[in-house]
């Protein structure tokens, strides 16, 4: 397929939507071929998410061109789809910057343009967002459209359904489209799924799309053809859809790629008041095979070569990553156990368990996106002799914080939290950063958590997680381990206590987690003694305590927030016991870490070499002064 330049010119005279909606239908049409277009060449050397946005690109040009954006409210669910209403809202130029340090984010952000009306990264947000913004439009004499485009994964999660429980109940001027695909990350499930995939079955969906076009043959005015497919689409369907019953009025199931159909039934929703359901049929990666072959793996890409669909990056790295470590750990520990079972919101590829869910495939649970339900659900199996191992990332354990106090951790049940993404992220910037994981689950009575700073220590201390009695959290980071050899017996790491790697003067370097290898090229310039420390809690207090009779400074470092996090339990620790040590806490300070390499990331907090050897001479110099 030829990627030329000369194939865009209809996008490039879009400078706004706007312009979108000064277009004729056919015109509509080669928007969207050259938006799609344009989208693979742009991610295919930009890398980013690919599949969905690939499936929304006609939906992204029918609401710009119904809805008077950005008056009227579009509200994006997870915000990964929304490559193509960036490209429509003033920022194609800006792609080539996408989700690199300084340039546009992979997800909505308020900040970059007044399109974007909500930030979003985390699933499931939309539909209450988008209600507060209809209540707020009522309150101030505004009157607005507001609009959530939601996903049929999204749409598993407890927030999706809280929204919509109260959204039916009101007269808010909602609409609510549901984008199906039949896609999560991996494939959609649960019974919300069955039952979408009940609506979409049968006849019903292709003799929907013949009718579609019948509708078109003639061309009447844009009302009357509006009433018309709304009729026509309406007749379709059968009543009595959960959505109905939840108080919408439900419109489809229409063709997602078809806007023949899709902007008139749109503009005959807007004519309408009250909360509004639509529910649209659309492909993930559709107009791309390779995507289309394989969404999973096109839901987020490195550059790759837009010919074959081969990664450029594909091979560049021998090394295992933390995930992979931990996904050979689980098989490994769940063919010696068999009370072993594990536990995944959504995110079966992200956290390491393919292999696990084809090899015990009746002890794999793939939840959907429900991270509340995911740690209650363990919590149960706890109880009742399974010993649960949830595979979350950290940024998504946050959603299911009271979860973890109240289902796990004050009950004191053994459940494993397998924290993977702690710490950077790099590109998918703020919303995913694993910043506050030790710090938040620091402060809870009964956790156990540990910070493996090489894959050895990961693999022992998910064992030391495993064999423990009571709640326990092994955290790691996205990315390349070390390369250092482990070993294949399952052996656990003695409870509680830290190891010392290298013996030095003054200094002593107490590291918790993989920066362990950046701080010994550090500790190899400045003479300093390193730990690493393993547990942030408990804490060991005896190698501090040694560590304080030895050195004058004590410094702990740590990819999570210094608010809360590692060092600040050493500072505490200290401030009990009265000692007037020098301590300096390197992490993460007050601000929200931006999209970017992770490098430059750690670089720009002084969490690199340079950085450390900047930070910690001066502190030293500083005592002697
Ligand atoms: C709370 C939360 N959990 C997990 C994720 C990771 N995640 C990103 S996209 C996605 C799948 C979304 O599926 P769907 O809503 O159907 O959108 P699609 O990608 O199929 O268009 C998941 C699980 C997330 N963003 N937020």
């Amino acid at each position: 397929m030829p990627f030329s330049k000369a194939n865009w010119s209809l996008l490039e005279s879009i400078d706004s939507p706007a312009d979108v909606r000064k277009l004729n239908s056919m015109q509509l049409k080669e928007l969207a071929r050259q938006l799609r277009e344009f989208l693979l060449a742009s991610v295919s050397s930009t890398g980013g998410h690919l599949s969905a946005g690939l499936g929304t690109v006609e939906l992204t040009v029918a609401l710009h061109y119904v809805f008077n954006t950005p008056y009227d409210r579009l509200v994006w669910d997870v915000g990964h789809q929304t490559y193509p209403h960036k490209i429509l809202t003033g920022r194609r130029e800006k792609m080539t910057g996408l989700r690199q340090k300084g340039g546009i984010a992979g997800f909505p952000k308020r900040e970059e343009s007044e399109y974007d009306s909500f930030g979003t990264g985390h699933s499931s947000t939309s539909i209450a967002a988008a209600l507060g913004m209809s209540i707020a439009a009522r309150q101030n004499n505004e009157n607005r459209h507001c609009i959530a485009v939601i996903g049929d994964g999204a749409m598993t999660a407890g927030m999706a359904f809280e929204a919509l429980n109260h959204a039916g109940d009101t007269d808010a001027n909602l609409l609510v489209i549901l984008n199906d695909n039949d896609m999560s990350i991996s494939p959609n499930v649960g019974a919300l799924s069955n039952h979408l995939t009940r609506l979409l079955s049968g006849d019903l969906f292709s003799t929907l799309r013949e009718g579609g076009k019948k509708v078109l043959e003639n061309l009447p005015p844009a009302l009357e053809l509006a009433r018309r497919t709304e009729e026509h689409v309406k007749g379709m369907i059968a009543p009595g859809t959960l959505f109905e019953e939840l108080g919408f009025n439900y419109f489809g199931p229409v063709d997602g790629h078809d806007l023949d159909t899709l902007v008139p039934v749109l503009q005959n929703i807007n004519q309408q008041t009250g909360p509004r359901f639509l529910h649209i049929k659309t492909q993930k990666g559709k107009g791309y095979f390779p995507a289309e072959d394989a969404p999973v793996k096109f839901h987020g890409v490195g550059a790759f070569d837009l010919s074959t669909g081969k990664s450029h990056g594909a091979g560049s790295s021998k090394l295992p990553s933390y995930t992979e470590i931990f996904g050979e750990w689980l098989c490994d520990m769940a063919q010696q156990d068999e009370r072993l079972v594990s536990i995944t919101p959504a995110m079966r590829e992200g956290s390491g368990l393919v292999e696990f869910s084809k090899r015990f495939p009746s002890r794999y649970f793939d939840v959907g996106i429900a991270e509340q339900h995911a740690v209650t659900l363990a919590a149960g199996m706890a109880c009742d002799g399974l010993k649960p191992v949830v595979a979350i990332y950290s940024t998504f354990l946050q959603r299911a914080y009271d979860q973890l106090i109240h289902d796990v951790a004050i009950q004191n049940l053994s459940v494993v939290f397998a924290i993977d993404r702690a710490g950077i992220v790099g590109a998918d910037g703020p919303t995913h950063t694993g910043a506050y994981d030790i710090s938040f689950m620091r402060c809870i009575p009964n956790m156990v958590i540990m910070t493996p700073a090489d894959e050895a220590e990961c693999r022992g201390l998910l064992t030391t997680a495993f064999l423990h009695d009571g709640p326990s959290a092994v955290r790691y980071p996205r990315g390349s381990a070390t390369g250092i050899e482990t070993e294949k017996e399952l052996r656990a790491l003695p409870f509680g206590q830290a190891r010392q790697l290298r013996e030095g003067n003054k200094v002593a370097l107490l590291v918790f987690g993989t920066l362990l290898g950046t701080a010994i090229q550090v500790a190899e310039e400045i003479d300093a003694s390193v730990y690493s420390m393993r547990f942030v809690k408990p804490l060991d207090t005896s190698t501090i305590d040694k560590a304080l009779e030895q050195h004058d400074l004590l410094v702990t470092i740590e990819d999570n927030a210094i608010a809360g996090g590692a060092g600040s339990a050493v500072s505490e620790y200290l401030n009990q016991q009265g000692h007037s040590a020098n301590l300096l806490q390197l992490g993460f300070p007050d601000a929200f870490i931006n999209h970017g390499q992770p490098d430059e990331l750690l670089a720009g907090w002084k969490l690199d070499k340079s950085g450390m050897l900047e930070t910690i001479p001066r502190r030293v110099k500083e005592l002697l002064i």
